[in-house]
């Protein structure tokens, strides 16, 4: 059987993609591609769980009709947010999207309980306000104590499909609850949030079958024949698997898409006082290994600002309109937290370049122009972190996911850094959940050998540094720009 089909959902996107091996070669076809998004109700924001697994459904129909009777199937997400289901099996609440302000204030209100220094020697995970360890502990504790059991997103969506609980390692890493020497959810921090350990699944490696889809899914909606096979279920941890093999370079990589996460693949933790400082995470990957990486607001940006504008114009539109305005005008510190879910985007960006005594961009194309450079800007800040960190040079930065698709962004990123861009795959992610199917199959032996295969099978585009005799200026700028948010933030 050679059909290997990644369900991949993203924060503003998700698909399903039938990967096959045609002559040694992987080819991708796109079935099903669908909106993602958070809605906001009364300050709060949720995702639809429900309208995801529908969009499941009908692309699986739509494999079938494209003549799929037979396939093994895999899902990934984005990471941290969780369903409560009660001993039924039934979904108690709606599902909390990462933006939600509720946790606002919350790492430091747990800061009093338990150190962060804490935290992170046992976890290895960054601090962001919107970790699983911060939603639970602001979660309504009548409801929490209700709650059978706790799944992330994906491991909700296998449920649903198959009927098998699990809690699969990567995505599970990021609820900041699991303890990297005991590799199990830590005692102290369930206690903190007066949690079980029952309360959560076995914990399941990528790699393994969790059986069939269940019947009456396959015959109430004509589906193929389907076994799920556990993948890398955090978007970013497939990302990471899907990048193609680098030989005799040592490479970085950002996964590009409504985040740039920045960082290496490490073979241990690196979760001494330094990581900790740069608030560097330790991820768990797939084939025990970690993605040592950063969260920059990524894309994110630039989707709020498109949306604000009606959607009047593509990505690909507002990259060309950018390209054709200004470069290094108004920039933006991209990390500060008041980019995270500003009420208004494009009003917090213009707010942020006034109050920082600089030109306030107008038209979409000198917003996407100030975001653009700005990312750009702080890859390079984070690269030299990521260097100094763990005492390698970069010598090429492989940029995959949609952001990939964006010429102008990998062109300034490539000049500012100084150093070889390579970009794509820009499914990296489903390639990555493909990556584990073929492994799982014995079609393909390891990692390293789907790595070389990617990289085979699909294109990867170079972008060289281009002389930029500003640079040093506009790093004095660039710092003076951070160091005054630091001050005030
Ligand atoms: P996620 O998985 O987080 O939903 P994706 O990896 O699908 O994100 O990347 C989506 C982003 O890719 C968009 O927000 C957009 O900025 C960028 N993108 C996609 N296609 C293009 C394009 N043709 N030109 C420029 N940018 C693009
Ligand atoms: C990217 C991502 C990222 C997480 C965030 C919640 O989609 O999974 O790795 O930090 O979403």
């Amino acid at each position: 059987m050679n059909n290997h089909i990644a369900v991949d959902i993203g924060a503003s996107s998700g698909r399903l993609v039938l990967g096959t091996i045609v002559d040694g070669s992987l080819t991708l076809e796109e079935i099903h591609r669908f909106s993602n998004g958070f809605t906001e109700r009364d300050d709060s924001c949720f995702w639809d769980v429900d309208y995801l697994l529908e969009q499941i459904i009908t692309g699986l129909q739509k494999a079938k009709a494209g003549g799929v009777t037979k396939c093994t199937l895999g899902i990934d997400t984005w990471a941290v947010d969780y369903v409560l289901l009660d001993a039924e099996g039934n979904r108690i609440q709606e599902v909390y999207a990462y933006r939600d302000r509720r946790t606002d204030g919350v790492m430091e209100e747990v800061a009093k309980l338990i150190s962060p220094e804490a935290v992170y020697a046992k976890t290895g995970i960054q601090q962001l306000t919107f970790n699983t360890l911060y939603q639970l502990y602001v979660h309504d504790r009548e409801e929490l104590a209700k709650a059978d059991q706790i799944l992330l997103v994906p491991d909700y969506l296998y449920y649903r499909l198959c009927g098998r609980k699990i809690n699969e390692v990567t995505n599970a890493s990021t609820t900041q609850l699991l303890n990297l020497a005991s590799r199990d959810f830590d005692p102290e921090l369930l206690a903190l949030l007066q949690l079980e350990r029952a309360q959560f699944a076995g914990l399941t490696e990528p790699g393994e079958d969790l059986g069939s889809i269940s019947d009456s899914l396959m015959q109430q909606y004509d589906l193929p024949e389907c076994r799920l096979i556990c993948v890398a279920t955090h978007d970013t941890a497939s990302a990471v698997l899907g990048i193609p093999a680098q030989s005799g370079r040592s490479s970085a990589y950002i996964s590009s898409g409504t985040w740039s996460l920045l960082g290496a693949q490490l073979a241990q933790p690196l979760n001494n006082r330094s990581a900790r400082e740069a608030n560097y995470t330790n991820e768990w990957g797939a084939y025990g290994t970690y993605r040592f990486l950063k969260n920059i607001m990524g894309l994110w940006l630039i989707q709020e600002v498109r949306r604000l504008d009606g959607s009047r114009y593509s990505f690909a539109e507002l990259a060309e309109q950018a390209a054709a305005a200004e470069g290094f005008r108004s920039l933006i510190a991209c990390n500060d937290p008041c980019f995270l879910n500003p009420d208004n985007m494009i009003e917090e960006i213009r707010l942020f370049c006034a109050e920082s005594s600089q030109p306030v961009p107008q038209s979409p194309g000198e917003l996407a122009r100030c975001i653009f450079d700005s990312l750009a800007l702080s890859y390079r800040s984070y690269l030299e972190e990521l260097e100094a960190l763990t005492g390698t040079a970069i010598e090429v930065l492989q940029i995959v996911g949609g952001g990939a698709n964006n010429e102008l962004l990998c062109q300034l990123t490539a000049d500012v850094i100084g150093k070889e861009v390579l970009a794509g795959p820009t499914e990296a992610t489903a390639l990555g959940n493909i990556a584990v199917q073929l492994i799982q199959s014995g079609k393909v032996a390891d990692i390293h050998e789907a790595r070389t295969l990617i990289g085979q099978s699909f294109e990867i585009k170079s972008y060289l540094p281009r002389p930029m005799p500003q640079l040093g200026e506009l790093l004095v700028r660039w710092e003076e720009l951070n160091a005054a948010e630091t001050a005030t933030s």
